[in-house]
């Protein structure tokens, strides 16, 4: 636990303390290229916006996926995949599972 950084972050934010870490969303404001392969991930376990960053910088991790958002509220991730990797499903949802949360593939669509 990163406590000096968590500690910064709580006057910026509600955090429920079950992060660890935090990372901007701008870091992931990256361009998805055209006819890309994108999933709805429904997420299971978050209890703050920090989980959704939390299981974002999980989802971004792995090669192969351009852009990842992930609601809290909604309770689901969408991820597009950059053209020419092969990121399947099962790969996004054991992403989410490395960092603590559940996941399903709720639907792929073409971006
Ligand atoms: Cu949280």
């Amino acid at each position: 636990m990163r406590t000096l950084q968590s500690g910064l972050l709580l006057s910026m934010m509600t955090w429920c303390g079950c992060c660890a870490s935090f990372a901007s969303s701008e870091a992931y404001a990256q361009s998805v290229p055209k006819a890309s392969t994108c999933y709805v991930l429904g997420i299971q376990g978050m209890t703050c916006g920090g989980c959704a960053v939390h299981v974002q910088q999980g989802l971004s991790k792995v090669p192969g996926v351009g852009d990842a958002k992930v609601s809290y509220e909604n309770g689901e991730a969408s991820v597009c995949v950059k053209e020419g990797a092969t990121v399947t499903g099962e790969t996004l949802v054991k992403a989410v599972e490395k960092v603590g949360y559940k996941a399903k593939v709720k639907r792929r669509f073409q971006n």
